[in-house]
């Protein structure tokens, strides 16, 4: 077995790139834990336990193991970490931190590769900056209120909102893409309202012609996510929320390969006849911070 052979280079961008923007972004931020030495030994001892459990379930042989090991050295060559946890690990983290707690209000859901902090600013009713590419994809108006848990609406609250283009790119982990193109933080009204016009977005496959996309060929999986948005919303004294919304009956809904749908994060937009643009509303409802 060899991840490589199993290597299909579907398009661009190539994994490699955005792979190592990725990377590079992720490693500008601050990363650290106050992780006590008693815990990091026992979570390191449960860890290698769970490894040595499967290993022998499934007797894994030594050319598995130096596959294995070629893969890992691969994966970090593409800068493709970011990718790889955020779609097959990070679903499980958000679910033990969300359930820790006792929330009522919106759901979250993994944050990703993709992220960009300090996306510039835009009034509550806004378009979302676009080329003309993106304004002949079908029109998406996206308005709703953000609120507390019982209801009470939040002025300028800020709904920071990033998705991909109708080709299924992600401005700044593509080529060729403006900054800013299709991210911006949008402030809520007086009443927390906020209406957005931006593309309806596609499918997304997650890059396929690297390492995460041998190890999805290996077992002979699929490298789709359904169409979504990605949001953080905040409002000081409030739980910042990191969501994504998907879109009813679409594609991959029901195996996102990343396994981040949850039934409440579901849209459904309706087509406006007068203006052919779907619309749709969402209200975010943040639970007091504890
Ligand atoms: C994405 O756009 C995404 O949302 C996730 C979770 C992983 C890879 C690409
Ligand atoms: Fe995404």
């Amino acid at each position: 077995m060899s991840f490589e052979n199993l290597s299909t280079a579907q398009g661009d961008p190539t994994a490699h790139t955005s792979g190592n923007t990725a990377t590079e972004k992720f490693k500008g931020e601050s990363i650290k834990s106050d992780t006590s030495k008693e815990r990091a030994g026992a979570i390191y001892t449960d860890l290698l336990a769970a490894i040595a459990e499967v290993a022998h379930k499934h007797q894994v042989t030594y050319d598995e193991y130096r596959v294995l090991k070629n893969w890992m050295i691969q994966v970090g060559e593409y800068g493709e970490w970011p990718l790889w946890l955020d779609v097959f690990v990070e679903h499980e983290i958000e679910k033990i931190n969300y359930d820790r707690h006792h929330y009522t209000g919106t759901k979250g859901s993994i944050e990703g590769p993709y992220y960009v902090e300090n996306a510039p600013e835009l009034s509550w009713k806004c378009e979302m900056p676009m080329r003309d590419q993106d304004k002949a994809a079908q029109p998406l108006i996206f308005k709703g209120q953000v609120t507390d848990v019982d209801g009470k609406g939040l002025a300028g609250a800020t709904i920071e909102l990033w998705h991909a283009d109708e080709e299924g790119f992600y401005s700044q982990f593509a080529p060729g893409i403006p900054e800013w193109n299709l991210r911006g933080t949008i402030v809520t009204n007086d009443n927390g309202e906020y209406e957005i016009k931006t593309l309806q977005p596609a499918p997304y496959q997650i890059p396929a012609d690297g390492p995460t996309g041998w190890f999805i060929d290996s077992y002979g999986g699929h490298p789709w996510r359904p169409a979504h948005l990605h949001l953080k919303v905040k409002s000081p004294g409030y739980r910042e929320i990191t969501t994504q919304l998907y879109f009813q009956g679409g594609e991959w809904t029901e195996n996102d390969v990343a396994t981040a749908v949850k039934p409440e994060l579901l849209l459904d937009p309706k087509n406006d006849p007068e203006t052919g643009y779907n619309v749709v509303e969402y209200g975010f409802a943040l639970d007091k911070e504890d």
